[in-house]
């Protein structure tokens, strides 16, 4: 009798270790229902925290160096962006930070409207990950970019970003580097428009978004990982990087430290600060990824 009592007495222990949040019930990360889910939802609805941190008073995943920052979901302070009207805007990297650019995200209205960049600076990069968005040049010709779009305006090129409802963009602006009889052209076009390319000695996929000639002074590239793959080069070179975590999740290396990363994140890259990614998890993790190119550093 007394050893029916211990045995039940096991079972209930077991059961209660099991059902307890934060013991020995840890998420599983396998995401059923992904698939039902509108593209980059995670980026627009992003995990604030860890599900047993987030009650935590002033946790937060986010760090920033000389080297290198990464800016978590749950410290994005959203503000209005001047020139623009009715738009709120969280500036995540800036030149203030060391880097030669600006990378922010906007969130568009019905009456949104976008300000023009100062002159001689190209807003090199808008990406749609929520809604719709209209842009128009300054002959009044529309085109409508709906998630996983992007446009690129050259320095000085008159247009307008707008949104008849809600829309969520990234935006990427630095001041040109001209060079000379070369002209870079405005461009429309949308991810799944573009060829996967070959990545000698690489295992991820690749898409590059923005044409490789010498007119455009970086490129914008868009990187996918299956779980378990990983970067093979240890990379360290003197571009830098912007990067937003589009899908899934990993750990990323900076420098000397390892951060667990996931859809929503932002990653700032100094020059020459040692880098590598691996992705976990159930689902691929994609991510879309600036870097100055086509300009000697001297
Ligand atoms: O092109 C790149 O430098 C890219 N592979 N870097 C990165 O993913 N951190
Ligand atoms: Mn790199």
């Amino acid at each position: 009798m007394r050893s029916i009592f211990a045995i039940l007495f096991i079972l209930g222990l077991f059961k209660h270790a099991f059902s307890e949040e934060g013991y020995c019930s840890a998420p599983s990360g396998l995401s059923t229902d992904a698939k039902a889910k509108p593209l980059y939802w995670k980026v627009n609805s992003p995990t604030l925290s860890p599900v047993h941190l987030k009650d935590l008073p002033g946790f937060t995943r986010s760090v920033y160096k000389n080297s290198h920052a990464l800016i978590s979901p749950e410290s994005h302070v959203y503000g209005p962006l001047p020139d623009w009207s009715d738009t709120t805007g969280a500036y995540l990297i800036s030149p203030e930070m060391g880097s030669h650019f600006l990378m922010y995200l906007a969130k568009l209205k019905d009456n949104s409207r976008s300000g023009l960049p100062l002159p001689g600076v190209e807003r090199l990069f808008i990406f749609v990950l929520q809604g719709t968005v209209t842009v128009t040049n300054a002959t009044g010709v529309s085109q409508l970019l709906k998630v996983d779009s992007y446009a690129y305006f050259p320095p000085n090129f008159e247009h307008s970003i707008e949104s008849d409802a809600l829309g969520t963009i990234v935006v990427f602006e630095r001041r040109y580097s001209p060079l000379a009889n070369h002209i870079p052209e405005p461009l429309v076009g949308s991810t799944d428009k573009h060829p996967l390319l070959e990545t000698p000695g690489e295992i991820f996929e690749l898409r590059k978004l923005i044409p490789t000639t010498l007119a455009y002074d970086f490129n914008i590239h868009i990187m996918d990982f299956q779980p378990g793959e990983f970067l093979n080069v240890k990379e360290v070179h003197y571009n830098q990087h912007g990067l937003l975590l589009l899908e899934g999740q990993g750990i990323y290396r900076l420098g000397d430290s390892w951060y667990p990363v996931q859809a929503g994140d932002v990653i700032w890259m100094a020059p020459f600060i040692p880098q590598w990614y691996a992705a976990l998890g159930k689902t691929r993790t994609r991510y879309l990824i600036y870097k100055d190119a086509n300009r000697s550093p001297l």
